[in-house]
């Protein structure tokens, strides 16, 4: 039986609103063991990482030679742990499922899940988090993970920031629907495969993330899937920080996450729930039952 190990990051430094940090209390109170015995794996909660509160942290935030990245001390002294449990947990021969916390938590899963292995991911999401501090617009680390993932700009010099064994090529952006100008040239010049939510109105959610797992598997030793919580439209997830209109509705999500637990998913985050922005903890609840599909959950 598989097992998959809970990780919490309560961060909420990559992002302007706070709250997002209650993220993995929202989660595992939605029902998230539960959800997940259901879908025929063995959930173990290693708890939570210890993020100090960003009130106690020192408020000037980073500035490098070519922009600001908000938090990033705190981010990368995070991520750094997070990403050696997630390279132990890979290591211990189980599923690493991070809670967070804003979607800079990312930065620390991929650099762990990428250590020992060529790895691919598909990036969930509303938004293409590929901003560097320089092209930011607004300085906050949770629209950047991508970017420092890869190494682009000033986090080539970051080694902390470094998935070394993901490629621009096995990584899929969908659902897009906010991008910055920086971030488009990123994706034409490097080679990123992206899907906009026009993609998804014209061809279907199912040809979309079959292409997806195609392009994001090939060649590599396991898929990463990041599930930013607002890739659903904000109707069926009200509870994140930065909501944009018209995203997947429940049923494109849920169908998306059988595709990928068909495909077969080593390592997975639920990212941006803030449960402040909720109403009754339902985009927390949201996020165990999209797990539970990604998972292997199945009607009958
Ligand atoms: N692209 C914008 C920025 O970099 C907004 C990022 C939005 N936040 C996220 N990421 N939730 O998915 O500031
Ligand atoms: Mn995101
Ligand atoms: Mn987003
Ligand atoms: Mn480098």
């Amino acid at each position: 039986m598989t097992t998959v190990r809970i990780i919490g990051a309560p961060t909420d430094y990559g992002a302007n609103r706070r709250g997002v940090d209650m993220g993995p209390s929202a989660i595992r109170y939605a029902g998230l063991s539960d959800q997940l015995s259901r879908a025929g794996v063995e959930p173990v909660d290693g708890g939570d990482l210890a993020v100090p509160r960003a009130e106690e942290r020192d408020p000037d935030h980073e500035t490098l030679p070519s922009g600001t990245a908000k938090f990033l001390r705190e981010t990368a002294e995070v991520c750094t742990r997070l990403g050696d449990d997630v390279a132990d947990s890979l290591a211990a021969g189980e599923t690493p499922l991070v809670l967070g916390g804003d979607h800079s938590v990312a930065i620390g899963t991929l650099s762990g899940a990428a250590r020992e292995a060529d790895l691919g991911a598909i990036w969930f999401d509303a938004h293409a988090d590929l901003n560097t501090p320089e092209t930011s617009p607004s300085g906050n680390v949770h629209g950047m993970p991508l970017a420092a993932a890869l190494g682009y700009g000033p986090f080539a010099e970051m080694d902390w920031a470094h998935a070394p064994r993901f490629r621009a090529e096995n990584l899929v952006l969908v659902g897009l629907r906010s991008v910055d100008p920086a971030e488009r040239e990123l994706i034409a010049g490097r080679g990123i495969s992206a899907y906009t939510m026009s993609d998804i109105d014209d061809r279907g959610i199912t040809t979309v993330v079959e292409e997806a797992i195609e392009t994001a598997t090939d060649g590599v030793d396991g898929l990463h899937v990041s599930l930013d919580l607002d890739w659903l439209d904000p109707t069926e997830a009200p509870g994140v920080g930065t909501p944009v209109r018209g995203g997947v509705t429940y049923r494109e999500a849920h169908s998306a996450m059988e595709q990928v637990a068909d495909a077969g998913v080593r390592s997975m985050e639920l990212v941006e729930v803030n449960p402040t922005l909720d109403s009754h903890n339902e985009t927390a609840e949201l996020a165990t039952e999209l797990a539970a599909s990604a998972f292997g959950k199945t009607v009958l």
